[in-house]
């Protein structure tokens, strides 16, 4: 028998679907009534809950970064799949503390991260719809939630209009069905809850529902016809940079810039020059050479040229406006001659920019602001993000995009990068957290990958930084296709 079918079957047995009259918490009176929180009671069938739920994040090919149970009844599946499966949770809080961090949400979240919910029973979605408020207050994203039981009232269509896909496991009319083919109940019984509901659906489009105009907006999970890297290149406001770094990314099919982490002078021209022809941009951290010269510049330049990509500095310019201006332009390494961008904290304010700009804009020459860190524990959130991103808007003469963990404004002439990507997630003991290209490109709605080890340390750079490319592309194809259907 088909799992889903054998799980109803047995829900029944244990009074988890009842027949009769009952009060729903919205007041209204219902024929059926589903009740999983005595599913507590019986771990085993909890545990093939759980095995059913995971099966659908596998089967629909769901990306997340932590998982979420609607308070209380999801609460111990959310555990148990989370615990199986080594995902990191959050539970929602129903009221805060009047003590401590009064936070309404616990666990790490990070600005722009996915969370997956999880619900044991939807009839109009409004409990899925709650705990995502919660989370968006925290910077969480919520595009996916698979729920145990649909009723079929409305609620798949309540959280599209919201910009959630719920997806559900049992769906009422198959649970009539599989309870009637069982003889478990009678087909009047089961044409009676099938009529009760198609007649209760409780989803009204937000223009119905809402007569003085005043619909709320749409919240898309992403923005709808997106643009193609070829065509952001030819907007009128944005950076020649830019421009010149999303054609080469169209023309060489590759969203991947390579963090050439090394420490002598002629391995990183190895790399430049073995790994060109695979990547859009390289990633220099000059300042952990042993030998560097004048030359390696040069050199990297004449690389860069030939190859067709374009030299980024991870300078990461953290001073006041006056001593940037000399750290870029002058001391050993004169970056401003040959890197075409560098990148600056937000923390000293908009002066650090500003400094930057005096060197650099007059050689062409762009920045990208720090708005997240990949780092475990990083302070760049919240408000401190937000900040970054208006400093870019205001200076969008000398900024370009951001580093960041994915798309932090929906503004297409910006670019955005994220590092801490590796195939498989996890970290390296230090801190750092990676994510999967798929991830920060389709789900997350960054533009460039940024890697480093995930190439470097691998058996055969070439063979790895194909992978990655091909990873990364993919990721925008199938974000590209989505968004414009
Ligand atoms: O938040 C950040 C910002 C940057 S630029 N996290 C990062 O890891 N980076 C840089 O990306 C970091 O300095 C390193 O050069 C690269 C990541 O290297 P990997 O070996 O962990 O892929």
């Amino acid at each position: 028998m088909d799992s889903v079918d054998s799980l109803i079957l047995k829900l029944h047995d244990v009074n988890a679907v009842k027949f009769g009259e009952y009060k729903l918490k919205s007041g209204m009176m219902t024929p059926i009534y589903i009740d999983l929180r005595v599913l507590v009671s019986h771990p085993a069938l909890m545990n093939q809950v759980a095995t059913l739920i995971y099966q659908k994040v596998k089967d629909e090919n769901l990306q997340f970064d932590s998982v979420c149970g609607v308070p209380y009844t999801a609460l111990p599946l959310a555990t148990i799949i989370c615990s199986r499966h080594e995902l990191p949770m959050l539970i929602r809080r129903k009221e805060a503390k009047d003590y401590g961090t009064k936070k309404m949400v616990e666990g790490i979240c990070r600005e722009g991260d996915i969370c997956l919910i999880i619900e044991d029973t939807v009839t109009s979605g409004t409990s899925i719809l709650e705990t995502a408020e919660v989370l968006y207050k925290e910077g969480l994203k919520v595009t996916d939630s698979i729920v145990l039981m649909d009723r079929e009232q409305g609620g798949v269509e309540m959280l599209a209009s919201e910009g959630i896909r719920l997806h559900p496991i049992i769906s009422m009319f198959k649970l009539l069905n599989v309870l009637q083919a069982a003889e478990r109940i009678d087909a009047q019984t089961a044409q009676s809850v099938r009529k009760f509901i198609l007649e209760n659906n409780t989803f009204r489009p937000k223009e119905e529902e809402n007569g003085n105009g005043e619909s709320r907006p749409k919240k898309p999970c992403i923005e709808h016809k997106e643009m193609t890297y070829a065509e952001r290149a030819k907007l009128p406001n944005i950076h020649a940079l830019a421009s010149k770094l999303l054609t080469v990314m169209e023309e060489k099919h590759s969203n991947l810039c390579v963090s050439a982490d090394v420490t002598s002078t002629e391995e990183l021209l190895e790399i430049a020059e073995s790994l060109g022809p695979k990547i859009c941009l390289l990633k220099t951290h000059i300042d952990i050479l042993k030998d560097f010269t004048s030359e390696t510049g040069q050199k990297l330049q004449a690389v860069a040229e030939k190859h067709n990509f374009l030299i980024f500095e991870d300078r990461k310019f953290a001073d006041i406006g006056n001593t940037v201006k000399h750290q870029y332009e002058g001391g050993l390494y004169q970056i401003s001659s040959w890197s075409h961008m560098v990148n600056a904290h937000v923390v000293p304010g908009p002066g650090v920019v500003r400094g930057l700009s005096a060197v650099g804009k007059p050689l062409g020459r762009a920045c990208l602001l720090i708005g997240q860190m990949s780092s475990q524990g990083a302070l760049a959130t919240g408000d401190y993000t937000q900040a970054a991103v208006k400093m870019a808007e205001e200076n969008s003469d000398f900024v370009m995009g951001f580093i960041c963990g994915g798309k932090l404004t929906t503004r297409p002439e910006f670019i955005h990068m994220t590092p801490g990507v590796q195939l498989q997630s996890g970290g390296d003991g230090l801190g750092q957290q990676y994510s999967t290209p798929e991830n920060v490109i389709h789900s997350k709605g960054s533009d460039v990958i940024i890697v480093g080890r995930g190439i470097l340390e691998a058996p055969d750079r070439l063979k790895a930084a194909e992978a990655y490319r091909k990873s990364g592309w993919d990721g925008y194809t199938r974000r590209l296709a989505l968004n414009q259907q």
